[in-house]
């Protein structure tokens, strides 16, 4: 049995999603609303200690992390590998999901979360005290903390613009080879992870990730939207 606990097909949450509807695999969809804070529910922090999503549940086993859920499907049902054959190749791909990890996802995380403020911050003062103590996770805390009270300053704001920017250029130089998939003709983990983060930028990013300003990433982001799968991310937004 494979459970895959979720936010609905948004950022991080996407990438298992996007990966087992790829594969074509059956799986219970455990949607958590996160605006009703769901993830700190104790049977849910059970399983997820940090109180984060995405997991997934397999035959009665945890598996956490996004990149790592991906790469863990990916071995445990080898039909349809979306991992190419190549090391060289692999090694790429893995480059590829790190730097979202490291570096396209924190950049996001900033101005979605400051997206979040007028939401956070009509919350009733103690009643967030409240939710804030059971955050168990101090960068997630932080991040509450932030958006509950101001919301994140211009100057980090326009630092992670920059960051962003610096994700449009990355992709543009990925794509430069003019074929369909970052890695090339290989459809691999590293467009669904990319995909976790890009369909946000021509929104937070207008002036800089179009068509004109970034072609290559501006047709990557079509193929995608295309792709059956993606379509069928459209029936995870609730339960
Ligand atoms: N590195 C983790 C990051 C997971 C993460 O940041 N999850 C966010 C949602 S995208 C979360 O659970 N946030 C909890 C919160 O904001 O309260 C992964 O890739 O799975």
């Amino acid at each position: 049995m494979l459970a895959i606990y979720h936010f609905g097909p948004v950022a991080n949450s996407l990438t298992p999603l996007l990966c087992a509807l790829e594969k074509g695999l059956e799986f219970e969809n455990r949607f958590l609303d996160s605006r009703r804070w769901e993830h700190h529910e104790p049977a849910f922090q059970a399983l997820s200690p940090e109180g984060m999503v995405p997991i997934v549940v397999h035959d009665g086993r945890v598996v956490r992390e996004s990149t790592v859920i991906n790469e863990y499907l990916d071995t445990v049902f080898p039909e349809l590998p979306l991992r190419p054959a190549d090391p060289w190749l692999c090694a790429e791909m893995r480059v590829l999901t790190k730097y979202v990890d490291e570096y396209f996802c924190p950049a996001l995380t900033v101005i979605g979360a400051h997206g979040a403020t007028p939401f956070a911050s009509q919350i009733d003062k103690q009643e967030m005290q409240g939710i804030l103590a059971r955050m168990p996770n101090d960068e997630v805390r932080k991040k509450w903390e932030t958006v509950s009270a101001t919301g994140y300053s211009d100057e980090e704001l326009a630092d992670a613009r920059r960051r962003l920017r610096n994700c449009i250029a990355r992709a543009e130089r990925q794509l430069a080879h003019g074929e369909d998939w970052l890695l090339g003709s290989f459809y691999s983990l590293a467009d669904i992870k990319w995909y976790s983060m890009a369909p946000a930028l021509p929104r937070v990013m207008p002036d800089d990730c179009n068509e004109e300003e970034a072609p290559a990433l501006s047709a990557w982001l079509a193929r995608m939207k295309a792709r059956p799968a993606v379509r069928a991310l459209e029936n995870y937004r609730g339960r």
